[in-house]
């Protein structure tokens, strides 16, 4: 994570002076769709994800084609996408956003590592729906963040992996909280993460299980604790091309 975060803050450096915020806001729209909508639902709802490589997987899509994946994701019915746009750890570009948000009909969560308030205006000029905070990062900074993304009319899923992270996140507010069975440090994946914690979130709060998931009975068993949305990347980026299997998911 340190790595991932290092790098960001070069990027970021010379994004800002490429094209800084006073520019990027004449290229608002307000299209938002609505992405805590779209994940409220009687039924467990499935966010898809777009994701080429991982740092843990190295590449996961040898023929990866953003536009393709996000057409199989409009065929079989899932409910928001998350497209990666980190690039040199997760091969995903900032463009894809776009692309996708013309195949699909559904909200779009941008997945990035977001560290500075610039990436937020960033992800609005990008017409993300959505956008990820990880609370391993942010810690505190969370409440901030939060409200500048609220303020330009982007939703949040605010992301933690244990009780600690999960105690700022409520602190802030926050409406979506993320649960990543990942632990970002190590790679680590434990689906068991969202049974520990989701006792422990209060309020009326939606909450999404992320990573690890790998079956059909993982998306019952995360639905019969009260999961309200799963996030899923690469076990659909293996069976992408397999409409009956990606369908099975579709519960
Ligand atoms: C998807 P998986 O194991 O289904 O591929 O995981 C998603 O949860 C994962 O990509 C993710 C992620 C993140 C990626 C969760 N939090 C933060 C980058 C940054």
């Amino acid at each position: 994570l340190d790595d991932i975060v290092a790098k960001k803050k070069e990027q970021i450096k010379i994004q800002k002076k490429l094209k800084p915020i006073s520019e990027l806001i004449y290229t608002f729209k307000n299209e938002s769709r609505d992405f805590p909508a779209a994940i409220n639902k009687d039924e467990i709802s499935i966010i898809a994800e777009i994701k080429k490589a991982s740092p843990s997987k190295g590449i996961i899509a040898a023929d990866f084609n953003h536009k393709k994946i996000a057409e199989s994701y409009e065929k079989i019915g899932i409910d928001a996408v998350s497209v990666l746009t980190e690039r040199y750890f997760f091969q995903g570009e900032n463009e894809y956003i776009d692309d996708v948000k013309n195949i699909t009909t559904k909200p779009i969560l941008r997945k990035d590592f977001i560290i500075d308030e610039y990436q937020i205006f960033e992800s609005k000029a990008l017409k993300a729906d959505a956008v990820l905070f990880i609370v391993a990062i942010l810690g505190n900074k969370i409440k901030k963040f939060y409200d500048l993304a609220k303020s330009l009319e982007l939703y949040c899923i605010v992301e933690v992996h244990n009780e600690t992270e999960l105690n700022i996140a409520l602190e802030a507010d926050c409406a979506i909280i993320g649960i990543n069975n990942r632990d970002l440090n190590n790679f680590n994946v434990d689906i068991k993460t969202t049974e520990k914690l989701i006792s422990k979130i209060n309020g009326n709060r939606l909450v999404v299980s992320e990573s690890g998931i790998k079956t059909p009975e993982d998306i019952k068993y995360l639905r019969s604790l009260g999961v309200n949305a799963v996030l899923i990347g690469e076990t659909f980026m293996r069976i992408i091309d397999d409409y009956n299997k990606l369908n099975d998911f579709i519960i």
